[in-house]
């Protein structure tokens, strides 16, 4: 930051801190908060430190947001007000130029302390009149306000003034997360799920910090995202899904809408062409690279490994290098998926000789390749991720290339596994995966697979049982609420039975945000329109 800009950052913050002084003594004539206990709060994901200082802080038609002038603070503040807008009906102001009548300060603050060095830490300080939210980056102040958003109470008390006040316990929290992956993946492959229903999933993962949203956008049932030089592809490869009731796809021009609203969430798009096998969709609309000797024809079903490409053929990756080029082209994240899970109809030669071709061509366009944990076979570079989902020797041999490893063990961590046998969707050939297993188990330590290697936690939600958002939420909530604080809270600040209270405080919120989750009865859910009897009902 320049001097001067932080000279006017300071001036900007001293005003405020003078005239909220100045404002303090009428205040508190007027205000007599409860106590209160900021450690009580129902905070997901649980932070890292919490000192309570027992007192309230009004937010209420006398507070304004100011922010710092680095890039991308002040669209914090504004995505900050427009969310309290939504749950309050209050008009917080954005850095307005003339300081009206005003009591309290939200100031989010762009700090160089190395106390914050990881980009997503932030601290917050909540005293009586102004919240300070300190953070070296609008990633980590962008983590920040989803803490204040939850802090902000559903209900405002009435009887604290004559206008309705919402009451923030006063206190420091220090923040930061343990993992930097933290992500869930949804298959829009097996079943397409709109532009908007993505938005929806990508809102809801950022209220509890999630950063990554992988997509799943090719497999055997269809073709998601459109290639320009390859138009058959989502012509026709994307004309069906599970179940034959029509498919679709994304322009590229949709796909790059999802990537820029993700992008103001601070949440990464990581996309996925899922290959060799996996690709019938791909074979149907360009029969010269399949692999498996058969004629390829859409497919409506859900079995998995019967398609392959012909790995020895150049065009093949002539052809790929269109497709990774196109996508990466629109992909501004470090990241792209090649897939590589169940090649069981590609020799063991030719699927690692392929690997290792594809690798070279995410490389060619400046991106980390991601492959499911079978990519470890192959001689890859340390650079290249496996995400852990079946073979714990798959990954140690990924970890002995010194090579990150994403966490997805089918039997905790997979969204698309049914809750128990009653459950109304999903799967359960890895496990039935209930609330409090799916939250109860230590990424840190699991199979033995080192700490140290470990990138972060993913939480894949496979579609071929569900095919709209309602079933979509039903199968990742509340479950995806868990796997937030598994990938960024600390083993010691986990417990699953003060866990369970702070969910089930989730309930406003979700009703709010009218998401269908599946209502536990394992959780004594706060006050919620879905109800375990209601569901058993329908
Ligand atoms: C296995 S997990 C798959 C997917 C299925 C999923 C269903 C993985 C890498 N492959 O193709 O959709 O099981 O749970």
């Amino acid at each position: 930051m320049k001097n001067s800009t932080v000279l006017k950052s300071l001036f900007v913050f001293l005003t405020i801190l003078v005239f909220a002084t100045c404002k303090e003594e009428k205040k508190k004539r007027v205000i007599e908060f409860p106590e209160t206990d900021l450690t009580a709060e129902n905070l997901i994901p649980k932070p890292l430190k919490m000192i309570p200082t027992n007192g309230g802080f009004a937010l209420d038609q006398f507070t304004a947001i100011y922010t710092s002038e680095a890039a991308g603070f002040e669209e914090v503040g504004s995505f900050l007000a427009k969310k309290i807008k939504s749950k309050t009906e209050l008009d917080v102001q954005v850095n307005i130029d003339e300081i009206p009548n005003l009591e309290t300060v939200i100031y989010i603050n762009q700090s160089d302390s190395l106390e914050l060095n990881a980009p997503e830490a932030y601290q917050l300080y909540i005293t009586q009149d102004s919240v300070i939210l300190n953070s070296n980056t609008a990633e980590g102040a962008f983590r920040g306000i989803q803490t204040i958003r939850q802090l902000i109470p559903e209900a405002s008390s009435d009887s604290l003034a004559t206008y309705p006040i919402w009451t923030i316990p006063t206190g420091k929290i220090i923040d930061s997360p343990q993992f930097e992956y933290r992500g869930s993946m949804l298959d829009v492959a097996r079943h397409f799920f709109s532009v908007e229903d993505v938005k929806k999933y990508i809102d809801l993962l950022a209220y509890y910090k999630y950063n990554v949203l992988h997509l799943h956008l090719t497999d055997d049932q269809g073709w998601r995202i459109e290639i320009k030089s390859w138009p058959l592809l989502t012509e026709i490869g994307g004309s069906t899904e599970v179940g034959g009731e029509g498919g679709g796809f994304y322009t590229q021009e949709e796909y790059k809408d999802i990537v820029a609203y993700a992008a103001e969430r601070h949440v990464l798009i990581v996309p996925e062409v899922d290959m060799p096998g996996h690709t019938n969709a791909a074979s149907v609309a360009y029969p010269i690279f399949n692999g498996n000797g058969k004629k390829p024809e859409l497919y409506e079903g859900t079995q998995v490994g019967k398609s392959t490409f012909a790995t020895r053929k150049d065009t093949l990756y002539s052809f790929l290098d269109d497709v990774i080029g196109e996508i990466a082209a629109i992909t501004p994240g470090p990241y792209f998926h090649i897939g590589g899970d169940e090649s069981h109809v590609t020799k063991k030669k030719d699927y690692i000789y392929f690997v290792e071709r594809v690798e070279k061509l995410v490389q060619k366009r400046g991106k980390r390749m991601i492959g499911w944990d079978e990519i470890g076979q192959a001689d890859i570079d340390s650079s290249s991720v496996s995400q852990f989902w079946a073979s714990k020797k798959n990954a140690m041999d990924a970890i002995a290339k010194g090579m990150k490893i994403i966490m997805s063990p089918a039997n905790k961590a997979y969204l698309d596994m049914e809750y128990d046998t009653l459950s109304k969707h999903g799967l359960h050939w890895a496990a039935y995966i209930p609330t409090d297993t799916a939250y109860i188990w230590t990424p840190e330590t699991y199979e033995g697979i080192p700490m140290e290697s470990i990138l972060g936690i993913e939480a894949p939600l496979w579609s071929e049982t569900i095919s709209d958002i309602g079933e979509l939420e039903y199968l990742a909530f509340p479950r995806a609420i868990g796997y937030s604080e598994l990938s960024w809270s600390t083993p010691e600040n986990r417990n699953w039975e003060e866990y369970k209270i702070r969910l089930a405080n989730q309930a406003p919120f979700l009703d709010r945000m009218n998401v269908k989750y599946y209502a536990s009865p394992l959780i004594d859910w706060k006050k919620s329109k879905y109800s375990y009897k209601e569901i058993e009902k329908d």
